[in-house]
């Protein structure tokens, strides 16, 4: 299993290489807001772990392995937002949040909530009768 910090990792790569095509040092670097040097050392771990292949002048690859869980990390904050939004967390805070709790649940949690979101998205009067608890306590406080 990847650690949170090659989660990061491995979500940013996947996103930049389905936007881009392609993810260079540099680019993993700015998305994450850390040095370069600290990119080639967590892409060098990475590449010894077969998430991807690393070669120095023509940049990285993932591979299966690599694909499958990033698109499984994209997928998974992508669904933590969606429920952070649907139970009314303000925008500001949901970018945030989501980096905050995402390598902390279990894949059993993480189906829960894709539930939950469903739940919701299925029936609008169920965001609604949320959206009343919401302001009823929000009147209460
Ligand atoms: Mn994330």
């Amino acid at each position: 299993m990847p650690t949170p910090s090659m989660e990061d990792y491995i979500e940013q790569i996947y996103m930049l290489i389905e936007d881009k095509g392609y993810a260079r040092v540099s680019d993993i670097a700015e998305a994450l807001a850390v040095h370069p040097s600290s990119v080639t050392k967590m892409v060098q771990k990475l590449d010894k772990d077969k998430y991807l292949i690393y070669e120095k002048y023509r940049g990285l690859v993932l591979t299966a392995k690599g694909k499958k869980i990033g698109k499984r990390l994209v997928y998974r904050h992508e669904l933590l937002e969606q429920f952070l939004r649907v139970i009314g967390v303000d925008e500001e805070n949901i970018y945030e949040d989501v980096e905050g709790i995402e390598h902390h649940l279990s894949w059993n949690a993480i189906d829960r909530i894709g539930d939950l979101v469903q739940y919701f998205e299925e029936n609008k009067e169920r965001t609604e009768s949320l959206q009343l608890i919401q302001k009823q306590n929000e009147e209460n406080q």
